[in-house]
């Protein structure tokens, strides 16, 4: 297999490290002992741990007002494989991508798959946009795609679905998401009630395509484009439909499509408990949709949800998640915050693996408040680098994922190869 990063500098990276690494693993490995707890037993999980890049967050993002580009950034999808590569080289728990279609311009599907392959890297959920207008004819997604009042669009948007479910399977994904940017800017515009029918009418259609062994993920969001009204605007909408979908379509959270405060851990815990939660889009952020670096600004949010996911795993309630990335980075190098992101993902899971549930239950039905909530910090405020980076070492990675990266000078050398975008024209991602 093609490597993107020559193993020989990262073992000798992690020759340099190991001697330290080993020390400070042996130290909390005591102090979890005095909890009873194993600390090996956890390092076996983060190193059987997976989360997906999104081809989309490899390229510099932008805002409502600019984008600026980065040096060396990819042009197409192989060369944003390419980068994922290096990612996953390093950190070994991003072995998927999730692509985007057709962001994604793909002219041949097998020869793509073989040239990921050869990377190691392999396609988690396939992601369809009908969020702006790609094709040259007349059929416009402006007033809406899977909901419009017009059956021609909506068959256009159902046939990008149908398109990117086909891609997604001969590149051996089993899922595809949908998220619709469809909604009123004022009020009337649309109805609210003839806009989720259709929507629902349009789902059923998509569904009707998936192959047996597929899942397909409704990812809601309060607002943006449409800030009047959204037609899938909530996890209470996103529930229903999936409900009235079938066993096939399950609930995605995107961490950023929440209005500020709201508790994203209990409507994880909801969507569990009703058998509908099928995946995650991780990101940060500070006021809404902000698709800032996963736990960069509320990393006990982060913790909290994992918490959810550990405890209904531990009562056996755990269906398969997909945990994918979701996060559009303007003014870092992408790569740099997919590995930090990737790593505070897997910190989060390895905290939550430290509470001791049957405790936290006696506590709660106790109603000792301030133990429970002390019994959740203290596990937040431990510091788990030492295991992760051990299972990252032991995954044959690296041990310091960002210097090996910044050794490398991988952006400056991909710069004289790779064709600069100039355009400044703005957009999220
Ligand atoms: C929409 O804001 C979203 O979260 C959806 O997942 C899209 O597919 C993605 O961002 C792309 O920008
Ligand atoms: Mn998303």
């Amino acid at each position: 297999m093609f490597k993107a990063v020559d193993k020989e500098i990262i073992n000798n990276h992690n020759l340099k490290l190991i001697s330290d690494l080993n020390s400070d693993f042996d130290h909390l490995r005591k102090k979890l002992e005095r909890n009873k707890v194993n600390i090996n037993d956890i390092k076996n999980k983060i190193k059987n741990f997976q989360v997906a890049v999104p081809t989309w967050g490899v390229g510099t993002g932008g805002t409502r007002f600019a984008r600026f580009p980065g040096i060396g950034e990819p042009q197409n999808i192989y060369e944003k494989i390419e980068d994922c590569a290096v990612i996953n080289d390093l950190v070994g728990i991003t072995q998927k991508v999730s692509p985007h279609f057709p962001w994604d311009n793909v002219s041949d599907f097998k020869e793509l798959k073989e040239f990921s392959d050869s990377f190691g890297i392999g396609y988690d959920v396939v992601n369809s946009n009908t969020f702006q207008d790609q094709g040259e004819d007349n059929l416009s997604f402006k007033y809406g795609s899977l909901t419009n009042a017009d059956q021609s669009v909506r068959e256009k948007a159902i046939q990008v679905n149908k398109e990117a479910i086909e891609a997604g399977m001969t590149l051996g994904s089993k899922g595809l998401t949908v998220w619709v940017g469809d909604g009123g800017n004022f009020p009337g515009q649309i109805s609210f009630s003839k806009s989720l029918e259709r929507y629902i009418e349009s789902m059923k259609k998509i569904y009707s395509n998936l192959p047996e062994d597929w899942k397909v993920y409704l990812e809601h969001k309060p607002y943006e484009p449409a800030f009047y009204s959204t037609v899938i605007s909530d996890w209470g909408t996103s529930y229903i439909c999936a409900k009235e979908l079938g066993e096939k379509a399950m609930c995605l959270v995107d961490l950023g499509h929440h209005l500020p405060n709201t508790n994203i851990e209990m409507i994880v815990s909801r969507l569990i408990d009703l058998n509908k939660l099928g995946g995650f889009h991780f990101n940060d952020s500070k006021f809404g949709d902000d698709d800032l670096d996963a736990g960069s600004i509320n990393p006990f949010e982060l913790f909290l949800i994992f918490n959810e996911l550990t405890l209904a795993n531990k009562n056996g309630k755990l269906k398969e998640i997909s945990y994918m990335i979701d996060q559009s980075h303007n003014v870092t190098d992408p790569i740099e915050s997919l590995i930090l992101s990737s790593n505070e993902i897997a910190l989060c899971f390895t905290k939550s693996l430290l509470v001791d549930y049957d405790h936290l239950n006696e506590l709660q039905d106790a109603n000792d408040t301030t133990g429970a909530m002390q019994l959740l910090k203290t596990a937040f405020n431990t510091d788990v680098n030492p295991i992760v980076s051990m299972a990252r070492y032991e995954n044959s990675n690296a041990i310091d994922p960002i210097s090996i990266y910044r050794s490398l000078n991988y952006k400056q050398n991909k710069s004289k190869v790779r064709k600069s975008s100039k355009g400044s024209s703005s957009g999220i991602v």
